[in-house]
């Protein structure tokens, strides 16, 4: 199917999927939104898929949510947008397989925002990143508020979502917002390899260990730990986790 903003092309059972509105530095608009939900219907039935790799076409990953179609909201279409995206998003979390982000320039606002509903992120050396929403009288409304937290600390995503600064992949880094630096040509072929290096793992695995950790976040430490002993023990009852541990005892790689 072809759409006007989104393009996915397959290969080795990755996915790789690139925003394209350039003349817009891919601002995030109701098309996008649209688009984006058609194609994770279908990514949710298919059953071959290793992986999803989302990126931006041009010199920005994406520069926000777009800024021209948010000025004219009123208080419930502001909450509706915001709605909208977080659900959304929320739908990357429920992929059986990994969703990285392969951050190419400007991931800002709503751009970082979807970067970190991503269960990874790679970023090009030339990448900026930041929350600048406080500068338009804006807070994030994409779960930024509630994400950033999660993944670098209270304290470094108070001082991201309350100065609007504009960060640099190194700065990032150092946060632990993204997990690694690529030279700009290099990023999607060391983001492609990373994906292909999880593919490689058991899949039910994979499912499970994404899973068992996204659900722990919503749990006390008791519960999170008696959920993974659930999951951790339904695993020796499958031929995935079976094959794993013979070829390895039979010093072969596993046959999956
Ligand atoms: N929305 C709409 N258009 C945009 C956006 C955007 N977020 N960002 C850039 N553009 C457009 C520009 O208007 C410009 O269009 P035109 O050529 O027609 O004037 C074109 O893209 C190119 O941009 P620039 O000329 O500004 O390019 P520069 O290289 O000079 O600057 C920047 C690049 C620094 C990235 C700059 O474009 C910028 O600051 N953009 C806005 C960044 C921003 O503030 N993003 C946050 C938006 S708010 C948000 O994301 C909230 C998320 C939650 C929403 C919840 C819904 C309720």
């Amino acid at each position: 199917m072809d759409y006007k903003i989104l393009q996915l092309e397959v290969q080795d059972n990755i996915g790789v999927l690139t925003i394209k509105r350039p003349e817009a530095l891919n601002a995030l608009n109701s098309d996008f939104f649209t688009e984006i939900n058609l194609i994770l219907d279908d990514l949710e039935n298919n059953d071959t898929l290793r992986g999803l790799i989302i990126t931006g076409y041009g010199k920005a990953f994406v520069a926000g949510a777009d800024i021209a179609e948010m000025s004219g909201f009123n208080a419930e279409q502001g909450k509706i947008f915001s709605e909208t995206g977080q659900r959304t998003f929320d739908r990357f979390e429920k992929l059986p397989f990994p969703v990285i982000a392969a951050i190419n320039g400007f991931a800002l606002g709503g751009g970082m925002e979807l970067s970190m509903a991503c269960d990874i992120r790679i970023a090009s050396s030339k990448a900026k990143l930041g929350q600048p929403e406080v500068g338009l009288g804006l807070i994030p409304g994409y779960a930024g508020t509630q994400r950033l937290p999660r993944l670098i600390g209270l304290g470094n995503a108070l001082y991201l979502l309350m100065t609007g600064a504009m960060i640099s992949a190194d700065e990032a880094f150092r946060m632990g917002l993204i997990q690694k630096i690529t030279e700009p040509e290099n990023l999607i072929e060391e983001t492609l390899k990373i994906a292909k290096t999880i593919a490689k793992q058991g899949k039910n695995a994979v499912k499970q260990a994404k899973f068992t950790t996204y659900q722990g976040l919503t749990l006390s430490l008791a519960d999170g730990q008696n959920l993974e002993a659930n999951n951790f023990g339904k695993l020796f009852e499958t031929d995935e986790t079976k094959e794993g541990l013979s070829a390895f005892l039979e010093k072969r790689k596993p046959n999956w």
